[in-house]
């Protein structure tokens, strides 16, 4: 029987391939925003991921006709009343670099101790269907910001994250390694189970 298709709504090429890895499971057929030209850009204006999510997933239902899964992620900073959350792809502005983002992140955090260096990685998945159907999925992966850039894996902040029990930042870690304990495998991994047990009760091979 021909396999589900599923679109990725990113633009993010960095989040599409560690996404593609995660969902290599052979029952879906996976597809990113590239094989549907042209590109269009949506205006995240959610204040919250959750929001967010739903709004990448939604638009490219509207602009494929094809059930959408998204993401949407980000760091917080305890010390820093979890900022910047929603707001990780500007921090340092609009236009900014990951680059900048670390820089500023770890300027702020200049001279505090490994305990006021709490931080967390947060991932929502937005599932939405033609018919309208939506469901989402959470993942969280704890750890703490370093005190320099460490690694040369990876994208966005993983040079400056280091994950609880790893010992290292993610940008020293394999993608194999951080898709199986990063917010956005732990969060892509329940929406693909979600995604199979429906699959395996609907013979029309549509979700719940
Ligand atoms: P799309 O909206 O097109 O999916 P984006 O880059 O805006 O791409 P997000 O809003 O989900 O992606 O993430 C915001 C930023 O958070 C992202 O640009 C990175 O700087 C950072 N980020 C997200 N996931 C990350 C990860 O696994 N490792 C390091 N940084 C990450």
């Amino acid at each position: 029987m021909k396999k589900p298709l599923i679109v990725i709504a990113t633009h993010n090429r960095d989040k599409l391939r560690e996404i593609r890895r995660i969902l290599n499971q052979g029952f879906l057929t996976v597809r990113g925003l590239d094989d549907f030209p042209p590109p269009y850009t949506v205006r995240e204006t959610g204040k919250t991921l959750e929001d967010n999510a739903l709004l990448k997933a939604r638009k490219a239902v509207q602009r494929t006709g094809q059930m959408a899964l998204s993401d949407d992620s980000g760091l917080e900073v305890a010390a820093l009343g979890g900022r910047p959350g929603v707001y990780s792809a500007r921090f340092a502005g609009s236009g900014c670099s990951y680059a900048d983002n670390n820089r500023k992140i770890l300027r702020l955090l200049k001279g505090k101790k490994r305990s006021q260096r709490r931080a967390l990685f947060r991932c929502v998945v937005a599932l939405v269907t033609p018919e309208g159907k939506e469901r989402l999925f959470q993942g969280r992966c704890p750890g703490w910001i370093v005190e320099e850039v460490h690694g040369q894996e990876g994208f966005g902040y993983d040079p400056i994250f280091e994950p609880k029990g790893e010992g290292c930042t993610f940008a020293e870690l394999s993608l194999a390694r951080k898709n199986e304990i990063s917010h956005r495998a732990l969060a892509f991994q329940r929406a693909a189970a979600y995604l199979k047990s429906s699959f395996r009760q609907s013979p029309k091979r549509t979700v719940r």
